[in-house]
């Protein structure tokens, strides 16, 4: 039987008989005898960019559950930039039985002045919350940021065949390849990473130093993050790929803060509030007259697949922030805080405690 190739950047079947389905090259490029085919959908996405996209919930859990018949162990990455929408649903289900390594990936996008151990804290606290104790590595995948510390973790366990999983755009391909450059190894041969989710749609294994394998796999795609329910182009815009925005406003009833198009907070008390304003993407909270919410809201792109918007009575206390899954936050300074929050039907939200200390807002002058 002829065995079947993989395509090593994603994962897919490599074909020639569907251009448009996954794994596809030329039969004259699939029948050479080069080594290290990539798929011509990885090819664009790695050379032009192009967003081609493939979630699939059902499959992906799936895959990781086939997946982690063959792991010792696996290491789940979070988004700190996006963290509760990064929270795989099952993850008790995953790290029940199984060795297993928390990651907090893209660290480098906290602003200047923020401690790591601080969002590390923060992170763990919050998992605490939810039952799951253990220690989180922080990383980043971009920088090279605690890669060391993530082998060493894993060299002191008796695993050795790891899988990584999380959701879409966790950066899961992003850290094996920053793995892979660490160790010298060939950096031609890595996993494909994209600015979108729905990157890689199948296991593949990377042979490391000292015996360790970790495998890729397909993102686990989140419910209720807006980055998922907007079209490509804006999808791009939303995902956080700078350093976090910070802006600071006071608003009042007159006033809100909104995204244009996007999402709106609109205070409910008389009162002058301060509020700050967070987004690592290239959107960003403005100040907005309270009467012309509507046309703010207004301003939304016509490719976008959300038809509704959900309005809701919010109540945030001092020292916690209203987190909108997908999108960014606004964290309350001073008193308790009630305003009516409009989001897109379908897009969760969450209060929690401040991520970000004061020390990183001090210097931010009010907008
Ligand atoms: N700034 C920053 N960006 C990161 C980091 N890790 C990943 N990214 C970016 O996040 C995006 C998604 O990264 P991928 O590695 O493709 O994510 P993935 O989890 O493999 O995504 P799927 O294959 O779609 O499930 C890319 O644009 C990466 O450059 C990080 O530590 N810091
Ligand atoms: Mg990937
Ligand atoms: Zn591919
Ligand atoms: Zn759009």
């Amino acid at each position: 039987m002829k065995t079947q190739r993989q395509c090593p950047g994603c994962g897919a079947v490599l074909q020639s008989d569907h251009p448009d389905a996954l794994g596809y090259l030329p039969r004259h490029v699939l029948k050479s005898e080069q080594d290290e085919l990539i798929c011509q959908r990885c090819y664009r996405i790695r050379h032009y960019g192009k967003n081609q996209a493939y979630t699939d919930q059902w499959d992906a859990e799936q895959v990781v559950l086939e997946g982690l018949k063959w792991a010792q162990g696996i290491v789940v990455i979070l988004d700190l930039m996006d963290f509760e929408a990064s929270i795989p649903r099952n993850i008790r289900r995953f790290i029940h039985k199984h060795e297993a390594i928390i990651v907090l990936n893209k660290v480098d996008l906290l602003p200047p002045r923020t401690s790591v151990l601080e969002a590390k804290q923060w992170a763990e606290d919050y998992l605490h919350n939810l039952g799951i104790d253990t220690e989180v590595v922080a990383v980043s995948s971009t920088t090279g940021y605690g890669i060391e510390s993530l082998l060493a973790k894993m060299a002191r366990s008796t695993a050795q065949k790891w899988i990584v999983t999380g959701v879409t755009n966790a950066g899961k391909s992003s850290l094996i390849a920053k793995v892979l450059q660490h160790q010298a190894r060939d950096t031609h041969l890595v996993p494909t990473t994209a600015l979108f989710p729905g990157t890689t749609v199948a296991l593949t294994r990377w042979n490391l130093d000292h015996g360790l394998v970790l495998s890729d796999s397909p993102g686990l795609v989140p419910k209720g993050r807006l980055t998922d329910l907007v079209c490509p182009d804006c999808a791009v815009k939303l995902i956080p790929a700078q350093r976090l925005k910070v802006s600071l406003h006071r608003i009042n009833q007159r006033s809100a803060l909104v995204i244009p198009g996007l999402a709106a907070v609109q205070p409910q008390n008389n009162k002058d509030t301060v509020v700050v304003g967070f987004t690592a993407s290239l959107v960003a909270w403005q100040r907005a007259n309270a009467d012309k919410i509507s046309n703010w809201l207004a301003q939304r792109c016509g490719s976008c697949r959300f038809e509704e918007w959900t309005d809701v009575d919010v109540t945030v206390e001092p020292n916690q922030e209203l987190y909108i899954h997908g999108l960014g936050w606004v964290s309350i300074r001073g008193h308790r805080f009630a305003c009516k929050l409009t989001i897109p039907k379908g897009v969760d939200y969450t209060i929690r405690a401040n991520l970000i200390g004061e020390k990183a807002v001090q210097s931010i002058r009010v907008q």
